[in-house]
């Protein structure tokens, strides 16, 4: 199966052609605490691995959806050229499916620096699924709106949702139809991230390219056994609220994505000098203050701290928070 066939399985029996004239939706941006990195299909968005992640609350992309004359992209009120990279990426997406006569005009507005590494592909892949859900009034369960936002990106999948905790199942079908992103019922109210930019530029290597690589770090080989065992343990975590120990796993998993980058064939790194003076100021900050506070980094130089609300004050003292 390829990736129109995917969509069209998803969508089979829906109406492709809109009656409404707009759709809209809100999705709110993901952190993984338990990373995805490499694919097993690339074509279908397939992971290697499982990921969970925790949701940003008000954080994410706000997606309107109008039937229209000509395609049209405007992101974060500029209109963008239909050869941009992300117009490109959204209209090949929606060309999976739609009928040829309709024209869309898409406004998208992410409350979040685009291509920082806080995942704006995420909220925004999952809220153009939400929105052409509501204009074609499809009444997708989660289930296939899942699936169907991770044919636009992998991570995407998991912004379906707004509960506190999300995993991504890596699923064994072929076809990708068991690999879709479910809630996690526990809450942690007073769990809370905080994001230390470090450079909002767009990243040199998308995480899309970097991903390729992996299985050509020596590293890779344990990253299965490696997940397998972070979700198992960070679950018990979260549903035990025992902050150290997730703030550990989260810490460590996103430290050994970051070894198998820097170990490929043609090795990278995302972290820069000012990330590492950062990690050594939490190290040193958890241990002299004896306030539990973690990180997890993504594809880029950006810090996500992990810390308890009780905390806020401290921590914002010391770090500037975004
Ligand atoms: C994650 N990342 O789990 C990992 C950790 C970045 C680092 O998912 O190719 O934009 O569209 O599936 O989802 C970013 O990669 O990549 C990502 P595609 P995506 O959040």
């Amino acid at each position: 199966m390829n990736k129109k066939e995917a969509a069209l399985k998803i969508l089979k029996n829906k109406k492709l052609i809109p009656k409404k004239n707009e759709g809209k939706a809100f999705a709110n941006s993901n952190i993984a605490l338990i990373k995805y990195w490499g694919k097993r299909n690339e074509d279908l968005i397939l992971p290697n691995t499982s990921s969970l992640s925790i949701s940003l609350n008000n954080l994410g992309t706000n997606t309107i959806i109008k039937l229209a004359h000509k395609d049209k992209v405007i992101l974060n009120n500029e209109e963008l050229d239909l050869n941009h990279n992300f117009s490109k990426r959204i209209f090949n997406f929606i060309d999976l499916f739609r009928d040829k006569e309709c024209k869309f005009e898409i406004k998208t507005y992410n409350n979040i620096p685009t291509s920082v590494g806080v995942a704006s592909s995420a909220s925004g892949g999952a809220a153009l699924v939400l929105a052409l859900n509501d204009l074609f009034e499809w009444d997708l369960s989660k289930k296939n709106l899942s699936i169907l936002a991770r044919l636009f990106s992998g991570s995407a999948c998991r912004s379906i949702y707004q509960d506190t905790f999300v995993i991504w199942n890596k699923g064994n079908d072929i076809n990708g139809m068991d690999s879709y992103a479910i809630p996690l019922k526990h809450k942690w109210k007073d769990l809370s991230i905080g994001i230390i930019i470090i450079d909002d530029k767009e990243k040199k290597i998308s995480s899309r390219e970097a991903m390729k690589l992996a299985h050509t770090s020596s590293y890779y080989k344990e990253w299965p056994r490696k997940v397998e065992s972070d979700l198992k343990n960070i679950i018990e975590a979260i549903k035990q609220k025992d902050f150290n120990l997730l703030g550990r796993i989260a810490e460590n998993n996103s430290l050994f994505m970051h070894k198998i980058i820097q170990t490929t064939k043609s090795p990278f790194n995302y972290l820069t000098e000012k990330t590492e003076l950062i990690i050594n100021k939490i190290y040193k900050f958890r241990k002299e203050k004896k306030i539990p506070i973690y990180f997890t980094i993504d594809a880029g130089p950006n810090i996500k701290l992990i810390y308890l609300k009780e905390f806020e004050e401290e921590i914002k003292n010391e770090f500037y928070l975004s």
